[in-house]
C-alpha cells in the first residue's frame, strides 16, 4: 500500500519511483538521441506491449529529431487482434529477414532482452538501449544503456513515462496501442501490476481513441481459429487444478499464448500450459492465477528439454526443439509438466 501510495506521489511530481523516469530520460537520450538511424528491434511473434512501446520509442526519437526510425521483429503477428492492431493504428514494420543492421547507426531492444531465445538479433551485433520489464540483469559493465523493471506489468508504462517525462505529443493512435499494450500484458491490471501501469493506463485512457480501441479489440477471425479451439478443447486435461493442451500445428505461435490465455479460465485451475507445433519446435505458453513463478516455471519446463523459456510472475512462455519425433517429444512434455508442477501421480481428467 506504502508503494502504491508513493508511485502515485512521485509520478505526479513528474518523476516515479527508483530509477527515476527524468535520469533515464536522460541517459536514454544521450546513447540514442543523436543518432539519424535507429532500430527499434522487439522480441519474434511479438505481442501489443512491444509493438506499441517500439511506436511510442520511434515516436520520442521523430520529436527528439532522428530522421529515421525502423521498427522490426523476427516472425510475424499472427492473433487477429494484433493484426487489427498494426493495421488500424497503421503502425510501419519491416521483416527481420529484410533487415540490415549495417544500415542503422544505433539498435534498441524494447520488451526483450539480448542472446534471449525470443530475439532474433545475431549475437555479435551490438545493441545501443534496452528497455525491458522481463526479469533480466545486465552486467555492471553492460556496453549498453538499459532500463528494466522485472516488476512492471508492460514495457509501454516504461514508455509512456517516457512520452510524459519528455514532453512529446501522445496522439490518440499511439494511446491507444500502449494502453492496449499495457492492458494486454497485464490481462486487464489483473497480473504482474504496479502503480506506475495503473497511472499510466489512466493518464492513456484520457487521450486514446476508444473506437479504435473497440475496433482492434473486436475483430473478424479466419476458420483456422475456430478450428484451433476445437482441437484445444478436444485435447485438454487437467491434473486437479494444472491444466495442459496442445493445439497440434499452429500458423503463428503466438496462438499458443492466445489458447493458455482462453483455456485459463476454466475456473478450477490454477495453472495453464498450452503447447503448439510451428516449424519444427514446440512453442508453449502458460498462465498462472496466484503463483509468482511462472517465469521459473517455464524456463525449468524450456531447459529439461533442451529449449529456452521466461517471462513474468503469472505469464510465460518458451520453446523446445522436437528431437526426434513430435509424439516422443510431446510425450516428454506432458511428463515434465507432471513432474514440474507435482501432479506425478495425479491422473489426467479430460475437459470433455
Ligand atoms: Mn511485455
Amino acid at each position: 500500500m506504502l508503494n502504491k501510495l508513493m508511485g502515485w506521489k512521485l509520478f505526479n511530481r513528474g518523476s516515479v519511483v527508483l530509477p527515476s523516469y527524468a535520469n533515464k530520460l536522460k541517459e536514454f537520450r544521450e546513447a540514442v538521441g543523436g543518432a539519424s538511424s535507429v532500430l527499434i528491434l522487439t522480441h519474434d511473434y511479438p505481442d501489443p506491449d512491444c509493438i506499441a512501446s517500439a511506436y511510442g520509442l520511434s515516436e520520442l526519437l521523430s520529436f527528439w529529431g532522428v530522421e529515421r526510425s525502423t521498427i522490426s521483429f523476427g516472425g510475424f503477428v499472427g492473433r487477429a487482434e494484433n493484426r487489427a492492431m498494426i493495421r488500424h493504428i497503421n503502425i510501419p514494420t519491416l521483416p527481420f529477414a529484410l533487415v540490415d543492421t549495417n544500415d542503422y547507426d544505433r539498435i534498441i531492444l524494447v520488451d526483450c532482452y539480448p542472446g534471449r531465445g525470443n530475439v532474433s538479433l545475431p549475437p555479435h551485433v551490438h545493441v545501443h538501449a534496452v528497455i525491458d520489464h522481463h526479469p533480466n540483469n545486465p552486467p555492471a559493465d553492460a556496453p549498453f544503456f538499459h532500463d528494466i523493471r522485472p516488476g512492471y506489468g508492460a514495457a509501454s508504462t516504461i514508455v509512456t513515462s517516457y512520452l510524459l517525462e519528455a514532453g512529446c505529443p501522445i496522439s490518440p493512435n499511439l494511446a491507444t496501442a500502449l494502453y492496449n499494450g499495457i492492458k494486454t500484458d497485464t490481462g486487464g491490471i489483473l497480473r504482474d501490476t504496479v502503480s506506475d501501469d495503473i497511472e499510466c493506463y489512466r493518464r492513456l485512457f484520457e487521450l486514446m481513441d476508444y473506437r479504435l480501441l473497440s475496433q482492434i479489440e473486436n475483430p473478424g477471425r479466419d476458420m483456422e481459429f475456430f478450428r484451433m479451439i476445437h482441437r484445444a478443447t478436444e485435447a485438454a486435461v487437467c491434473y486437479e487444478n494444472v491444466g495442459y493442451t496442445h493445439v497440434g500445428a499452429v500458423s503463428a505461435p503466438d496462438s499458443v499464448a492466445e489458447m493458455a490465455e482462453f483455456f485459463h479460465s476454466w475456473e478450477k485451475l490454477e495453472w495453464m500450459i498450452c503447447s503448439g507445433i510451428f516449424k519444427n519446435q514446440v512453442f508453449f505458453s502458460m498462465r498462472s492465477a496466484t503463483d509468482r513463478l511462472a517465469w521459473a516455471q517455464a524456463e525449468r519446463l524450456a531447459k529439461r528439454l533442451g529449449g529456452s523459456g521466461g517471462g513474468h510472475a503469472k505469464a510465460a512462455a518458451g520453446r523446445i526443439p522436437i528431437e526426434t519425433d513430435i509424439a516422443t517429444t510431446l510425450t516428454k512434455i506432458e511428463s515434465s509438466i507432471r513432474e514440474i508442477f507435482g501432479v506425478k501421480n495425479i491422473e489426467a481428467e479430460p475437459l470433455l
